[in-house]
């Protein structure tokens, strides 16, 4: 039986309760080592089986950011790799819980060193836009404020979820100077701005950005008025099945979050919700990573130093079924 603590928290990234690409991966690696604690019985394929329908449900919860399939893969590679030497359960709810855990360590060193190296690349006097709640973007936006840089941050409201709101908390809680804009006066304010910062949820092979919908329009104000475009993103935001040509597939929600269900059921009209889109790497100035600045168009160095192996195996099993 998943525990309620794991149920609850799926619902709860389900909900947006837990949200943010960062965020979710995370509570999914939580989530595992939490099952794998739990679990009392004695047999190790029992076990196994059980971890698998774990994963399976939390992988389900939400569709777009790739840190969260990436942050399961990350626990259950290496637990695979254990299981050679593993010979009773106790050893394999130890292997999940020590990957998972080193998991969540590495993504909040990574949050930090994005927050050191991207706040280097801001300057005292300077005005960011920053759209949606991004808290890998955040932690170099108050990075460079806490150094001492004197800034002014222009927040976008993000409709339909209005996670702006809670980007522009977060910035007055840390004193500093924050304007919220709604997101259609975007190309007005853009004059005023020097550089735009946003998060990821997913990078494709080819530099691609998939973020919170409304990022490709900001991205294309941005590019027409030369300002930089600056993306914020640790690397298990990559997604290793691009190269495969597999597309990132954009979540579309609920369109009661767009207006109220009276509006759209009474006049019959059609709504659509989706939550994030596409931008393209030419738009795209840098990728600001734990390992360093990265240009979009090296997006395919990161996914084969991290993810080589599974690349290949994928494209071995695609190459046997086309012989087949
Ligand atoms: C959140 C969103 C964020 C990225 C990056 O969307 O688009 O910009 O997830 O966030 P939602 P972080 O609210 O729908 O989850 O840098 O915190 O990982």
């Amino acid at each position: 039986m998943i525990p309620e603590s794991v149920l609850k928290l799926a619902e709860d990234i389900k909900a947006m309760r837990i949200r943010g690409a960062g965020r979710i991966a995370r509570a999914v690696a939580k989530g595992l080592a939490e099952a794998a604690t739990a679990y009392t019985g004695d047999s190790l394929e029992e076990f196994n089986e059980y971890i698998r329908r774990v994963a399976k449900l939390l992988r389900e919860t939400r569709p777009t950011a790739v840190s969260l399939p990436n942050a399961i893969s990350y626990i259950l590679s290496r637990y695979k790799r254990d299981l050679e030497y593993i010979e009773r359960v106790h050893e394999a709810r130890e292997s999940i819980i020590t990957h998972a855990t080193e998991f969540i360590k590495y993504s909040l060193e990574a949050v930090k060193k994005i927050g050191i190296i991207g706040s280097h690349m801001i300057s005292s006097g300077e005005t960011i836009l920053t759209h949606c709640n991004s808290s890998t973007a955040l932690e170099i936006i108050i990075r460079a404020f806490k150094d001492g840089k004197d800034i002014e941050v222009f927040a976008t409201e993000t409709r339909p979820k209005c996670q702006g709101y809670i980007t522009a908390g977060i910035l007055k809680r840390n004193n500093v100077p924050t304007v919220l804009i709604p997101d259609s006066a975007i190309k007005s304010i853009m004059k005023k701005i020097d550089k735009v910062i946003v998060g990821a949820d997913a990078i494709a092979a080819n530099g691609a950005v998939v973020n919170k919908v409304g990022t490709s329009l900001i991205a294309l104000a941005a590019n027409e008025a030369s300002v930089d475009f600056i993306v914020a993103a640790e690397t298990y935001k990559f997604s290793p099945v691009t190269v495969l040509g597999e597309l990132v597939e954009i979540e579309e929600r609920d369109p009661r979050e767009v207006c109220s269900e009276k509006f759209f059921r009474y006049k019959k009209i059609k709504i659509r919700n989706p939550a994030f889109d596409i931008t393209p790497p030419e738009y795209i100035d840098i990728i600001v990573t734990e390992r360093g600045l990265i240009p979009p168009q090296a997006a395919i160095l990161v996914l084969s130093e991290d993810y080589g192996w599974i690349i290949m195996d994928r494209m071995i099993k695609l190459t046997s079924a086309l012989e087949e």
